[in-house]
């Protein structure tokens, strides 16, 4: 069998998409012996997986070192294309690691025919260029998720903002019949335009904005956080839904703050001033001295979690 595990956000998917077009078109291979594994951190390993199985496991990794390392001893055919840095980590402290077959990198040194390099990559490009080599023309959906992904040119009207809001109106899991035929047709195989598509996207971001102004109207209110001046919300996780209030002159922070499932709070921080605050040493500082100690994040995008009273406490409430 060949086995796809891949990250379960859109470069994941898109990555996940790009092995199985090579496999099934490129080598011909009958499409009833490929199968989907999504992943993500704290999923379990799937039992199904044999030791003679061909494994492509793409924009994910399997963490802490010791356990990737165990996996790649168990799966000899293992190839691995990732562009996390915890990866690129991983791979320059394990000499068994560095020989499996793949890419892993965040950038390329040097440009390809059908890359550029010096910039950061996704894993979905990575895909790419590990499947179908550094010439063959790189697909523009693949790119405009690596803009996406890598936050290379991911504002606020961006092309790479809007071609993601009309991934989110499709199904986009390959291993559904559905996501994959629509992975088929983004990849070149059908009938759409791109820019057919990022139209779409510009109707999903104007209705997106009145609904995040309409709820931020009400809901949005300003606190001191860690000493920090702050525009706050009761809201599940995302930045864009504080476009209508947020201001760098007068905010260090956004802050979105939702009750999990799972019976805890889950504090959100974004910042778009990254040289006045680090969101994830933030949390991280905030977070590890709560009572749930957790936390951490990107410079821009970070979350930990807490309990009722350390929230309201935090958010000056
Ligand atoms: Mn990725």
């Amino acid at each position: 069998m060949y086995r796809i595990l891949y990250h379960t956000d859109s470069d994941g998917y898109a990555a996940a998409a790009v092995a199985f077009q090579y496999l099934t078109v490129e080598r011909g291979i009958n499409r009833d012996l490929v199968t989907f594994h999504p992943m993500n951190y704290g999923y379990p390993i799937p039992e199904e997986l044999k030791p003679e199985d061909d494994i492509y496991m793409l924009d994910f990794a399997i963490q802490p070192l010791e356990e990737m390392e165990a996996f790649a001893q168990k799966f000899p055919l293992l190839e691995w294309v990732d562009h996390h840095q915890t990866s690129v980590d991983m791979v320059e402290a394990s000499v068994g690691l560095s020989q499996i077959p793949g890419i892993i990198k965040t950038k390329l040194e040097h440009p390809t025919p059908n890359c550029a390099g010096g910039i950061p990559l996704a894993g979905c490009e990575l895909a790419w260029l590990h499947f179908y080599g550094v010439e063959q023309p790189m697909p523009e959906a693949l790119r405009l998720v690596g803009d996406w992904d890598t936050w290379r040119a991911s504002g606020k009207g961006s092309n790479a903002r809007l071609f993601q809001n009309y991934l989110a109106t499709i199904e986009m899991d390959p291993r559904n019949l559905a996501g994959l035929a629509n992975w088929i047709d983004l990849l070149g195989g059908g009938n759409h335009s791109i820019a057919e598509l990022i139209d779409k996207g510009c109707l999903i971001a104007d209705y997106l904005d009145r609904a995040h102004a309409g709820k931020a109207k009400v809901a949005a209110f300003e606190c001191t956080f860690a000493e920090l001046r702050a525009i706050a919300m009761f809201a599940g996780p995302g930045s864009p839904q504080f476009d209508s209030v947020y201001d760098t002159e007068k905010h260090d922070l956004m802050i979105a703050v939702n009750y999990s499932n799972k019976g805890y709070w889950t504090v959100h921080l974004y910042t778009e001033t990254e040289d006045r605050v680090h969101a994830g040493k933030l949390a991280k500082r905030i977070g590890e001295a709560g009572p749930i100690p957790s936390g951490g994040g990107h410079a821009g995008a970070a979350g930990f979690q807490t309990t009722t009273a350390h929230m309201l406490e935090l958010l000056g409430l």
